[in-house]
């Protein structure tokens, strides 16, 4: 059908590791609509939806939105945005996300970038962001990290034990981590 035409890479990473800083890079390079689900919902949030509130209190705890909300969100900018090509970054966050979105859509990545990065180093960058965020303090940003190793890393280690992931050293420049990640897409278009 025409479902099975789309295709989709991920990218995942724990909190601050880079994974939408990239994401812009790979898009200009490499013609994928980037669709990040945190995006996504701050989006849903400033729209006013009757979701909003709920959104809100989730991203504030680090939580998990419920996977419907975020399906729906997803499918809908792919729908809107003409294209079949589509980078995903920061979802599926658990393994219900991700059997959720593959048995809603039948689509699965063809590969998985995993953008590696010490706590440490995560932690410094999303306290010097600076852009408002109601997660960037030192409060949600461990409860962050937490969800991310409770929930996300075996998200990872499924996608691994198929052979999709692709492990970057996030730790790097943006430069350097950018000349690993367009090393990875040549390799995928050659
Ligand atoms: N920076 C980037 N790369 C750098 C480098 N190489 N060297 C030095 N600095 C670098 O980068 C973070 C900061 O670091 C920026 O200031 C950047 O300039 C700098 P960024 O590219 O934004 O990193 P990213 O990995 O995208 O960090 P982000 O904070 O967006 O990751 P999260 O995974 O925490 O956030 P996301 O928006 O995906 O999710 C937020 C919340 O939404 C979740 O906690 C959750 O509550 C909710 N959510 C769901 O419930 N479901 C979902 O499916 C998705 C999100
Ligand atoms: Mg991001």
């Amino acid at each position: 059908d025409s479902k099975s035409a789309l295709r989709i890479d991920v990218s995942k990473g724990g909190p601050g590791s880079g994974k939408g800083t990239q994401c812009a890079n790979i898009v200009q390079h490499f013609g994928y609509t980037h669709l990040s689900a945190g995006d996504l919902l701050r989006a849903e949030i400033k729209s006013g939806s009757e979701n909003g509130t709920m959104i809100q209190e989730m991203i504030k705890e680090g939580k998990i939105v419920p996977s419907e909300v975020t399906i729906k969100l997803l499918q809908k900018a792919m729908q809107e945005s003409g294209n079949d090509k589509f980078l995903i970054d920061g979802f599926p966050r658990n393994e219900e996300n991700r059997a959720a979105f593959e048995s809603i859509t039948k689509i699965e990545p063809e590969f998985v970038l995993f953008f590696d990065c010490s706590e440490e180093e995560m932690e410094r960058r999303l306290l010097n962001r600076n852009q408002g965020r109601v997660d960037d303090n030192i409060e949600t940003i461990r409860k962050r990290f937490k969800v991310f190793l409770e929930s996300s890393i075996p998200v990872v280690e499924y996608y691994d034990s198929k052979g999709k992931v692709r492990k970057i050293d996030a730790a790097k420049s943006v430069e350097e981590v950018f000349e690993a990640v367009k090393a990875i897409f040549t390799q995928k278009y050659e």
